[in-house]
């Protein structure tokens, strides 16, 4: 059952919390919330549940994380659920937001197709005046943005764009119908997650595909498995520990990465670890392998090393060889979340496939009938696909007008650069929180690992709140400048933070280059997380 917009708003004046957002990170919360007595509506500018899962439904998405850590950990949720892959497709991830929503009654209390477009927060009532698409607005007393880290898709602005006559979509916005790729000449801009996997899809069904690729993407093999029942039986035991482990590991996965030096060994036993991680699949090679890869550019160069050898065998013509697996390093490995792949390096073996390098080549413009670069060639095309990347981390916030108490909106705000307390509240916006955003592990944590850990938090702070009759919470400037502070430090240490890249937003043009990531690991996060909430959220202003 899912509500409309006008039953939705009917009844929200009084509500204690709103959620933007109906993928993992929102659903939780919204379970959490009711389960204390609080009452709470999502809104959520899709036409059904998943977040993520619901606008990227192009051919041949999929999760890149484990099966067994990218669900929910209540045990009434998992113990009657089986996927039937280890990286299930979209398709499947639908079907099992369908399949939660049966058991926790979600939808009696989201809007779809509802959209916020404003927020401001009252100071004489304490609540948030939240409006929406439809002018409609709303008076929560917190506002939770649930809104995700790769929410905001990124159209760039090539010269004629607008003037072609095939289909364009964005992979983040793929048609909910479909799109016939059979036989179509289509033309793929950008290489990153969503590329890789629409390349390898459509390569073996276009009439021709043509590829524009910027950087070369070091994507790990993803060895998919198919269960059987047997097979399911074993999972299940093993399930509670797994959920408990990846409390305990840097990135809130199931596997950790080597505490040591990958030069503390000799280059054979090295080469026999990396060979492991190698056949693990998935991001084995780069979150279970040794932690100097993540700060030492040497150690760094060895994996690609290892990484290049691999590849190249898998790929026939040397001039798809030089731009596919460069001698030099696009990056360092890992300073963009590696991509996983299962046929990608082949396509480019077929005699329809064409791979453009726009470093060497730009794309000069968009026309009618196709892309045309610099060397003057057009490449004609039915279907032109941007899987061009997202406004990530912080652009599903600031592309909200949100204003702060000063008056400032949040976009202004984080101009030059996100600030935030502890990666959930920022000063200045009271009793506004978000999950998987800015200064959290977000990107370098396994998506339902973090929210939970968040949205644990936020839970707990509102009951506290709650239950001593306060109205009002915001963090201090001086303990979000610490944080902020301590974000850039850690980051500083780590190669990932000097490369251009969505990780550091770099993608955007314009925006402020910088880590947008905390990574001094979950464990740790955790751990200020909780440490806050025991010391009676000190660092915060009540009243
Ligand atoms: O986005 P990206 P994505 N002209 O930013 C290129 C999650 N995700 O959607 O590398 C030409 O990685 C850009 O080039 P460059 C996952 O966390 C997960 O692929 O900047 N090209 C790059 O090649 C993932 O990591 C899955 O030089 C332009 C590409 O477009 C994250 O989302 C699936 C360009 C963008 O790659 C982002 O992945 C999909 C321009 N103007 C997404 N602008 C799963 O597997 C950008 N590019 C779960």
């Amino acid at each position: 059952m899912s509500m409309d917009h006008a039953e939705a708003i009917s009844n929200v004046q009084h509500l204690d919390a709103l959620i933007v957002g109906a993928g993992f990170s929102g659903i939780y919360q919204l379970h959490q919330l009711r389960k204390r007595g609080f009452s709470v509506k999502i809104f959520d500018a899709a036409g059904g549940l998943g977040g993520t899962w619901y606008w990227n439904c192009y051919p041949g998405a999929r999760v890149d994380s484990d099966f067994s850590i990218y669900q929910f950990a209540m045990e009434d949720l998992w113990k009657d659920w089986n996927f039937s892959e280890r990286f299930p497709g979209w398709e499947e991830l639908r079907e099992y937001f369908h399949y939660v929503d049966g058991k926790l009654n979600l939808s009696r209390d989201i809007a779809f197709n509802t959209q916020i477009i404003s927020a401001r927060f009252d100071t004489t009532t304490d609540r948030w005046a939240v409006t929406t698409q439809h002018g409609t607005v709303v008076h929560p007393r917190f506002l939770i943005l649930c809104t995700g880290y790769t929410s905001e898709p990124y159209f760039p602005d090539y010269k004629g764009l607008a003037t072609f006559e095939g289909e364009c979509h964005h992979t983040a916005r793929w048609p909910q119908g479909g799109l016939e790729l059979k036989g179509k000449r289509v033309g793929i801009i950008g290489t990153g997650a969503s590329g890789v996997q629409m390349i390898q899809e459509s390569g073996p069904i276009t009439s021709h595909l043509t590829v524009f690729q910027r950087t070369a993407n070091i994507a790990l093999p993803i060895r998919q498995i198919k269960f059987d029942r047997k097979m399911h039986k074993e999972i299940k035991e093993s399930h509670p520990f797994i959920l408990r482990r990846r409390l305990q590991t840097f990135t809130g996965f199931h596997y950790d990465i080597i505490p040591k030096s990958l030069f503390d060994i000799t280059p054979e036993e090295r080469i026999l670890v990396f060979e492991d991680q190698w056949s693990r699949g998935g991001f084995s090679f780069w979150l279970g392998t040794f932690e100097d890869i993540f700060h030492d550019q040497r150690a760094n160069d060895e994996v690609y090393s290892f990484w290049r050898k691999k590849v190249l065998q898998r790929i026939d013509d040397p001039e798809m060889q030089r731009k596919l697996a460069p001698a030099v390093q696009p990056h360092p490995f890992g300073a963009k979340r590696p991509s996983l792949e299962h046929q990608y390096f082949e396509v480019f073996n077929r005699p329809n496939v064409t791979l453009i390098d726009i470093k060497e080549n730009p794309i000069a413009e968009v026309t009618p009938k196709g892309v045309k670069t610099q060397d003057g060639v057009e490449h004609e095309l039915d279907i032109l696909i941007l899987a061009t990347g997202f406004d990530a981390v912080t652009g599903s916030i600031t592309h909200i007008d949100i204003e702060g108490t000063d008056g400032v909106p949040i976009r202004d705000k984080w101009a030059k650069g996100a600030s935030t307390y502890l990666g959930v509240m920022t000063a200045n916006f009271p009793n506004m929180f978000f999950t998987f955003g800015p200064q959290a592990p977000t990107a370098f944590c396994n998506g339902p690992t973090c929210v939970e850990i968040q949205g644990d938090w936020i839970v707990d702070c509102i009951d506290y709140l709650q239950g001593r009759g306060l109205t009002r919470i915001v963090p201090t400037q001086v303990a979000e400048n610490d944080y902020s502070k301590l974000v850039k430090d850690i980051a500083s240490t780590q190669l990932w933070s000097h490369h251009k890249s969505w990780y550091t937003g770099a993608n955007i043009p314009g925006k402020a280059v910088e880590p947008l990531n905390f990574t001094g690991g979950v464990p740790l996060y955790g751990r200020m997380l909780k440490e806050s909430a025991d010391r009676g959220f000190h660092e915060f202003s009540l009243s």
